[in-house]
């Protein structure tokens, strides 16, 4: 192994960081976002386009995975690196999420989930060994625990309860992913929106040992002011030495909000999946491509943006694709979207490395409430 996983903090500003984490298959600045590949792919870009926006790692699923095509048949064609034609560090979540989300007949035990697959139905289970063996024959470079977070509304006992399930799976997931250098496991802190219980696991999968720190359990509709009030003092339970990623996250301004409460990865489907559906962020704020006012319109969707489909393509263009079904309209749509989020991260990076951040967030939140767009 010529590299070790390693992360390198370069500056802070307030609690913000920016710095590099290092893996075999490249560096990963941070604050850093990572786009979502869900199965295997970053829907509607290649990933050589996905690159192109400014992305050093994306995310992949186990859940997903698992049922199609199954990992099994992923190592036997070389691994997810190759079989999507991405090799940069690849993070993959551990699937309990998905599968509280997405599959149906779930039983969750000590041992682990069963469930049916919403693809075809057919059963399943999942626990952290068999998490780790996924994660381990696709290739993953972060590894994440497999955890339960769950499902609103929940009382404090039952966020208690599920928050010390987790960690006994935490001490699982660690034991069975084992000693693979080059490669991280990152433990997931849950709790709610309780202090004690965000210190607890804290103090939990501390003493477990991880490459990383996730705050787990955040933007699954509590709010952005809750959520920010848990981060006001979640990180601060963490190591310092360590990467941070806040699961799941989110909206630009939820982004500039968890960096500047000490956050240093995020990853969330909306810049990829809004793309699809027409809608486009900017640094003015959101723009709906569907929207008639747009039919006539020469203008780029913002004219200071040099992406693809800003350079070339006017809103009229934009807008008449989208309203037609045509698949160029998800593929220039995501290719903005994740060029204004990789830029966004930039800035923050720059910001944070010069001691500017304050002046950065006040002019984010400047530029948004700046009117018509
Ligand atoms: N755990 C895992 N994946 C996740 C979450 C979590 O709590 C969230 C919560 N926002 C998103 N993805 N394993
Ligand atoms: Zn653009």
């Amino acid at each position: 192994m010529t590299q070790r996983f390693g992360f390198q903090l370069h500056a802070t500003d307030g609690r913000a960081r920016t710095g590099v984490i290092s893996t075999p298959r490249g560096e990963i600045r941070t604050p850093a976002f990572m786009p979502v590949g869900t199965a295997a792919t970053v829907k509607a870009m290649l990933p050589e386009s996905v690159r192109a926006t400014g992305a050093d790692i994306l995310l992949g699923n186990t859940y997903h995975l698992m049922l199609r095509p199954t990992a099994e048949r992923i190592a036997r064609l070389g691994g997810l690196h190759k079989f999507m034609n991405w090799d940069r560090p690849i993070l993959t979540d551990s699937g309990g999420f998905q599968v509280m989300s997405l599959a149906s007949l779930r039983k969750l035990t000590e041992e682990g989930v069963r469930f049916s697959s919403h693809v075809d139905g057919s059963k399943h289970m999942l626990s952290p060994e068999r998490s780790m063996e996924i994660q381990r024959l696709l290739g993953s470079d972060i590894v994440m625990c497999f955890d339960e977070c769950p499902a609103l509304p929940a009382t404090e006992d039952e966020v208690a309860k599920s928050m010390r399930l987790s960690m006994r799976w935490a001490q699982r997931s660690r034991d069975a992913f084992g000693d693979r250098p080059g490669h991280a496991l990152f433990g997931i802190m849950q709790g709610g929106v309780t202090p004690e219980l965000r210190e607890e696991s804290a103090e939990a999968l501390k003493a477990i040992g991880f490459d990383g720190y996730a705050v787990g359990g955040l933007a699954v509709g509590e709010g952005q002011e809750a959520m920010f009030g848990v981060l006001d003092y979640a990180p601060g339970y963490l190591p310092e030495d360590k990467p941070r990623y806040l699961m799941g996250v989110g909206k630009p301004d939820d982004i500039v909000g968890a960096v500047e409460r000490g956050i240093d990865m995020m990853d969330c489907v909306l810049p990829s999946r809004s793309g699809r559906t027409g809608q486009a962020w900017t640094r003015r704020g959101q723009v709906n491509i569907k929207n008639a006012r747009h039919q006539d319109d020469p203008r780029p969707l913002d004219e200071n943006c040099t992406c693809p489909a800003c350079r070339s393509y006017s809103r009229a263009y934009l807008h008449h694709v989208f309203r037609a079904g045509e698949m160029i309209s998800g593929m220039l749509l995501t290719w903005h979207n994740l060029h204004y989020y990789q830029e966004l991260m930039q800035g923050l990076r720059d910001a944070i490395a010069e001691g500017r951040l304050a002046a950065f967030v006040a002019d984010f939140h400047a530029q948004r409430g700046a009117g018509d767009i």
